[in-house]
């Protein structure tokens, strides 16, 4: 199952023929250089490619008007002069005598990636387009967009293969209001898009595109707006709010088709947005859509007018796609006041449509700015010129390790297809083996035990050296085991290791005392006060098997965390008697992917190893399975979460998701 990759030169060849400040940034080198930049990476040739094809009329009209799609059809006949006259009726737009074809391939380009998805020939893709289409309406183009490709593409799999659940998540930094109008009442299309608003200073200056258009009548909670009210927005804010806003409304709603407005004005250097995320944002976001609908996901570009920044931020997408492992967040902070009010907001907006978002908190007694703060800007201080000056780091380039999954697992037991086995009782360093014997085995210990220890040792060394991706092995003793991993790898002076453990077996104590460990623990059972600030008990009622609860404590608290603690080694840890689905475990292990470059080592205790194979897979980069639209959590469960939230508020910025307190 591989990557689609769309485009055709063709989509080039129109452009503005007349001055238009407005309207000059879309550019057809918005294209040629995404494109080239992912030829010039290999990135292109690792993609199936798919040809376009023009949209139908009648593909069109599942969108838009006869009378707009009559007049459009006009538009290639026309002298430049009826040209400016014709896109004067609409908002931030031009025509060319190219642009309707241009407009058909692009819907087609949508309608093609979302055919070869759905029909399962291959697993995601990509699709460039120009012109875009969130801003475009039923009758109005808008915003440099004629026809709204991704709502065309929304309504067709619905119509075409009958689903049921459609996410549309936009991360272009304008709000699509064109979706947003095309889906309002209807519950089977749940739209996300953040943009930037500064109370409704910023175009389109719609006040629908605040966190209070909820979406209406049976589509009421289907339509998430998250307005930013300042520039600069960061990494934090953009993760903060997949973590604490997107993510645990999407897994409870289970789309089956993801679709992406990509836009990536929202990244640095970009003009119209004046943003300040790096282009390695974007490989994170991707990769936490892609254990949704199975891995359906289908990104349609959008926005993005600094081209350095657009080319690099779409081969970040393109190659988390394509499965390879993410690079480190970069320099994660504080989200800002302003994006927390936002969050805040839009939480509280939503509390009652989300079962996920039923305990957010009140507005009342918060700092919720309600106009632009700051000094106002002087006009012609800056322009675009200025604004795509700023320079950051290129993205340091991602290598896959030569093999991907490697397993450690008893001699009878059979390998996972795809996974390199490695030796139990390679030679190991015999310093390392004394060490071995002195801090785990008591003494002599037995020679089984021994060199149980020394694979794990050696499985995290191949990690560390980037000759193994992930890996998992199969352990008599998971207390010692995960003790051991966590003293070898914690003794390299850079290293962190942030350990999951699930079930409520014996985890190891003393690993967390000098901070280089981060410990969540997931489990039922009522833990004491925790003596270490790195050892964080998250106790569910029902433990694992409560899906909603798991989830919950996923976005809430586990993944802020560990973007946060920014590990080198992700370590899972399945107790004993977890009660964990199959489900649930492979959403978490291809959720936790995301850190330490995708540094993933799963122990198993030997009781639970009919979990082998769906690990394996999970490792290897198989999408996880859909959990089903999800229940609400248990009251007290949320109430316990949140209280444990708030206690390691101190600690952890990421996990704040609330304006500033007046009390
Ligand atoms: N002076 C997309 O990114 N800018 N469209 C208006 C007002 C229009 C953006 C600026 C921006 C349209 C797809
Ligand atoms: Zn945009």
């Amino acid at each position: 199952m591989g990557t689609a990759l769309i485009y055709d030169e063709e989509m080039t060849s129109y452009k503005l023929l007349w001055d238009d400040p407005e309207c000059e940034v879309e550019v057809p080198e918005r294209l040629t250089v995404s494109y080239e930049a992912l030829v010039r990476s290999g990135l292109a040739d690792h993609c199936v490619s798919i040809p376009v094809r023009e949209a139908t009329e009648e593909e069109i009209l599942l969108i838009h008007s006869e009378e707009y799609l009559e007049k459009v059809k006009k538009t290639p006949h026309m002298s430049v002069q009826e040209l400016k006259d014709f896109a004067l009726q609409f908002n931030a737009v031009y025509f060319h005598p190219n642009s309707y074809h241009c407009a058909k391939l692009a819907v087609g380009a949508a309608l093609q990636l979302v055919d070869h998805v759905l029909m399962g020939k291959v697993r995601n893709g990509m699709a460039l387009v120009r012109p875009p289409g969130h801003h475009s309406m039923r009758d109005a183009a808008c915003g440099f967009c004629t026809f709204n490709n991704v709502a065309i593409a929304a309504q067709y799999a619905k119509q075409k293969y009958g689903l049921k659940r459609v996410l549309i998540v936009d991360w272009d930094i304008h709000h699509g209001q064109g979706v947003q109008y095309c889906f309002e009442d209807d519950p089977s299309v749940l739209y996300f898009s953040w943009h930037r608003y500064e109370h409704s200073i910023f175009w389109p200056h719609l006040p629908e595109s605040d966190y209070d258009a909820v979406g209406k009548d049976k589509g009421v909670g289907f339509n998430i707006n998250v307005p930013w009210n300042k520039v600069g927005m960061t990494n934090s804010d953009f993760l903060s709010v997949f973590c604490h806003v997107l993510l645990p409304v999407a897994y409870e709603f289970c789309p089956e088709l993801v679709l992406v407005s990509a836009g990536y004005d929202s990244g640095i250097g970009d003009p119209e947005g004046e943003m300040c995320a790096t282009p390695d944002i974007f490989a994170h976001l991707t990769h936490l859509l892609m254990n949704l609908a199975g891995g359906k996901v289908c990104a349609v570009l959008e926005g993005g007018y600094n081209l350095t920044s657009l080319s690099q931020s779409v081969c970040q997408t393109v190659q988390t796609l394509l499965g390879d492992p993410n690079p480190r967040p970069e320099n994660l902070r504080s989200p800002c006041q302003s994006a927390l009010e936002s969050i805040h907001c839009v939480r509280w907006a939503h509390r009652r449509y989300w079962s996920c978002l039923g305990h957010a908190a009140d507005l009342s007694s918060f700092q919720i700015s309600t106009k632009p703060s700051g000094s106002p800007k002087e006009a012609g201080e800056s322009t675009w010129k200025d604004k795509v000056a700023v320079v950051w780091p290129e993205p340091v380039k991602r290598v896959a390790p030569p093999v991907r999954t490697a397993a450690l697992l008893s001699d009878e037991a059979v390998c996972p297809e795809g996974c390199k086995r490695l030796a139990t009782s390679d030679k190991l360093d015999p310093r390392v083996a004394g060490k071995l014997r002195e801090n785990f085995l008591e003494g002599e210990g037995d020679s089984e035990a021994l060199s149980a220890l020394s694979g794990l040792i050696t499985l995290t060394e191949k990690m560390e050296k980037d000759e193994i991706l992930n890996g998992l092995a199969v352990v008599r003793d998971i207390t010692m085991a995960t003790a051991c991993v966590v003293q070898h790898v914690t003794m390299a002076p850079n290293n962190r290791v942030l350990v999951v453990c699930v079930g409520d077996g014996e985890a190891p104590s003393n690993i967390t005392e000098d901070r280089k460990a981060l410990v969540v623990r997931i489990g039922s059972r009522e833990t004491k006060q925790s003596k270490c600030k790195n050892d964080i008990p998250v106790c569910l009622k029902k433990g694992c098997a409560d899906v909603s609860g798991v989830i919950q404590a996923v976005f809430g608290l586990l993944l802020p965390l560990g973007y946060e603690f920014d590990p080198s080694l992700v370590l899972l840890v399945r107790m004993p008697g977890s009660e964990v689905s199959d489900g649930v475990w492979q959403q978490l292990t291809g959720l936790l992917q995301c850190l330490a470059q995708g540094h993933v080592l799963v122990l198993i205790q030997e009781c639970e190893k009919s979990c082998v194979s769906p690990t394996a897979c999970s490792l290897l980069g198989e999408p996880a399975p859909p959990l089903g639209q999800l229940q609400a959590p248990l009251p007290q469960d949320v109430e316990d979460m949140e209280r444990l939230r708030r206690k390691l508020l101190a600690d952890w910025t990421l996990l704040q998701t609330t304006a500033a307190d007046t009390g």
